[in-house]
């Protein structure tokens, strides 16, 4: 029998999703689908033996034993995974880096990999394990031009231990998005041709798993009409529950919300982004119109579907203000679960470039990309206020008051609606605590490090109020 190669994928962990210490307990954790999705693509006829690490639910054993180990970076874990990078790479291991962060910025990820995969990997993954099975790993590996999502393997979701998580029936249809806003991942790391898996593979892989609840995790379900169409009504016959992510457009097409609807949809995650139409016309979002936003909740309720709104801080027409405006605004429009974030400008991205350009990126040091802290100068506060608003608006919005006020129309059951608001109370009462990033470098160093770059750097790690110290 051959040496059977022992291959390790991991998935770093961030100031929130960790194992110990961080605030995103069970009932707020779902299975991600990235390294079960990996371990699925890994070819059959290869020996192989696979372990999968979720730094979210376990610790990664340093001295584990692994010919190569695979880490999925995104921007705010970027520094966990290349301190574990490194630590393995000295151990000798072959070290593989994928995912959002390595796709946006390859040449930051390539001093602490042997190789690279750029892109989604449905093809360049097994390629790359064949070459090492070979001994001629390249360096580079690029999604191939032509990938097509369909007659791909499940996810092998069974290598993850289910019970440390909320549930596993994740399940994904498709991938990117046809819009271009400014401060997003998706169209600047994979560019705007949506990828669809065939329907009746879906529907195969829900029926497989037994999935009875479940979730999407698509960026944006209803990017092409015609697809979004033909798997509402496939979901019909599953009776279903199912909750995902879609933009406000949906409430403008009552044939697709309706079916939405019929097939199961309970809940949806909506950018909502901001109530100046200022902010979303300067970063191409202006389909959202603030003044409809209202609308769009009570026709998703009308519909039995909940809304989780997500509002970002800091675009440039946000003044001192912003904070309560649109935490009362939440509240007001009854949205089930307000949301509120730090736009983040990841590295790249056309907000990215402009703010570089402008000279108003503060700090380079990815552990800060998280949607909670301040990466950048806003144009119209400091950046003091705006780490503070932000806590403010989440308090606001989860004050007993201001809960009474939103989910007593909320279409989901009490038990759910008051779970998961109370949930997130706690999580608004606990910002500071955990979004600190103490976890990962000692702060002495991060400390050096900034003051290296800038004084307003400095001032910025040493002043936010969310960092705790
Ligand atoms: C599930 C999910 C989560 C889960 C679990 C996170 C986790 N650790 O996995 C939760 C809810 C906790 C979460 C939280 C956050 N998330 Co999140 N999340 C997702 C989501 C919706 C799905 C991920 C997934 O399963 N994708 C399906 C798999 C199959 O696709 P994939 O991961 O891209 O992998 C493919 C390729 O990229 C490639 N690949 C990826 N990794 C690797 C590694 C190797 C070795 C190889 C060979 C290939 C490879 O191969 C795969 C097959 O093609 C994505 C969006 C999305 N739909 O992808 C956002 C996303 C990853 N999240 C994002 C963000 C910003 C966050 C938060 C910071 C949000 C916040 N403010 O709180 C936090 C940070 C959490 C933390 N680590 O601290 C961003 C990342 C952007 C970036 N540059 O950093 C994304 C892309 C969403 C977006 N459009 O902005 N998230
Ligand atoms: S609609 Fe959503 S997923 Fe699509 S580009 Fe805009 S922010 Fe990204």
């Amino acid at each position: 029998m051959p040496h059977k190669i022992k291959i390790a994928l991991i998935s770093p962990k961030g100031p929130l999703y960790r194992h110990r210490g961080g605030i995103w307990r069970k009932s707020l954790r779902y299975q991600p689908l990235t390294l079960t999705t990996l371990a699925a693509l890994v070819p059959t006829y290869l020996p192989v033996e696979l372990q999968l690490f979720d730094e979210g639910i376990t610790d990664v054993p340093l001295d584990l034993d692994a010919d190569l180990v695979g880490l999925t970076v995104i921007t705010g874990t970027a520094m966990r995974a290349y301190q574990l990078a490194d630590h393995f790479r000295k151990r000798g291991i072959t070290v593989v880096l994928g995912g959002p962060h390595v796709t946006l910025i390859p040449e930051d990820a390539a001093p602490h990999a042997d190789a690279l995969v750029v892109g989604y990997a449905e093809d360049s993954w097994p390629q790359l394990l064949r070459d090492f099975a070979d001994g001629r790993l390249q360096s580079r590996y690029h999604q191939a031009p032509g990938l097509d999502l369909a007659d791909r393997p499940f996810a092998r979701r069974d290598l993850l231990p289910s019970h440390r998580y909320l549930t596993n029936n994740v399940f994904e249809a498709t991938r990117g998005c046809i819009h271009n806003c400014d401060f997003c991942v998706v169209p600047t790391a994979w560019g705007r041709r949506p990828f669809q898996k065939p329907v009746e593979q879906v529907v195969a892989d829900i029926r497989q798993h037994g999935a009875r609840k479940l979730i999407f995790i698509d960026l944006n379900l209803i990017a092409d009409r015609g697809y979004a169409l033909r798997l509402f009504a496939a979901l019909i016959p599953l009776n279903v529950q199912w909750y995902g992510l879609a933009t406000v457009l949906l409430a403008d097409d009552l044939e697709l919300l309706k079916l939405a609807a019929r097939s199961g949809c309970k809940g949806l995650l909506m950018g909502l982004e901001s109530i100046s139409p200022q902010n979303l016309r300067q970063n191409h979002k202006g389909f959202n119109s603030p003044e409809k936003f209202a609308g769009v909740v009570q026709r998703l309720h009308e519909h039995g579907i909940a809304l989780q709104g997500c509002f970002v801080f800091g675009l440039d027409h946000d003044g001192p203000d912003v904070f309560f405006k649109t935490a009362e605004f939440a509240v007001q429009a009854r949205i089930d679960l307000p949301r509120f974030a730090i736009v983040t400008p990841f590295p790249n991205t056309p907000l990215y470039k402009r703010l570089e350009t402008e000279d108003r990126i503060l700090t380079k040091n990815w552990e800060l990309y998280d949607g909670q802290h301040a990466v950048f100068q806003p144009a119209r506060m400091s950046v003091d206020e705006l780490q503070q608003g932000t806590e403010a608006a989440w308090k606001h919005a989860y004050s007993f008051r201001s809960i009474a006020r939103r989910i007593r129309h909320s279409p989901a059951p009490w038990p759910v609606k008051l779970g998961t608001n109370l949930g997130y109370r706690f999580y608004a009462n606990n910002l500071g605590r955990f979004y600190n990033c103490d976890w990962i470098i000692p702060r002495g160093s991060r400390r050096e490090e900034a003051r290296s770059k800038t004084e307003t750097a400095h001032d910025l790690l040493t002043s936010a109020p969310t960092t705790n110290r």
